[in-house]
């Protein structure tokens, strides 16, 4: 049974490396961004959250050390062309239920890059909940192209069936223009 439970756990908390955290009633599993590019100025950073609570709870903000600026976005298909946008009023999660911050959907943007982030190592920060807090996290930097693929089918099937977009991805082919490199 415990054995059972880790193995669980540990699918739940994804690529493995990055740590799990928690807050209150939030628990956050595997942060992690990408390595970026000299004179890169911005990245993605993606987590997953999970409200163990009986009451909704919202992320509203967050820092990171060599970044200026910390945003919640969600990506968006208008016309075939993804898009990001910020998510107004913070990143709601609500009781028993778990938001996924990943490539192609919501993700956390650090902006103003203070310096590359390199492969490997771990960046520190904070998150900012509503209810539960504040906490300390850190993000595993993972390699420059990673899991970027598997977002790149799914918003291209988003821009052909919407409806499929929280779904299971559908494989037709696509002529979508979505050329986020996330
Ligand atoms: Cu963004």
């Amino acid at each position: 049974m415990a054995f059972l439970l880790a193995v669980a756990l540990s699918m739940w908390a994804g690529d493995a490396i990055a740590e799990d955290y928690s807050v209150g009633t939030i628990e956050i599993a595997a942060p992690w961004t990408r390595a970026t590019p000299k004179g890169a100025n911005i990245a993605a950073a993606y987590m997953t959250l999970r409200n163990k609570g009986t009451a909704p709870d919202r992320l509203i903000s967050g820092s990171v050390a060599v970044a200026g600026r910390f945003e919640v976005h969600r990506m968006v298909i208008e016309q075939g062309v993804a898009k990001m946008r910020p998510v107004e009023g913070g990143l709601e999660i609500k009781p028993g239920e778990t938001v996924e911050l990943k490539p192609g959907s919501f993700h956390v943007m650090l902006m103003g890059l203070k310096q590359p982030l390199q492969k490997g190592e771990k960046v520190k920060g904070t998150l900012e909940f509503e209810k539960a807090g504040k906490v300390d996290i850190e993000y595993a930097v993972e390699a420059p192209g990673h899991r970027a693929r598997r977002a790149l089918r799914a918003m291209a099937a988003a821009a052909i069936n919407p409806i499929a977009a929280s779904g299971r991805p559908t494989y037709q082919r696509s002529r979508s223009r979505a050329r986020m490199r996330k």
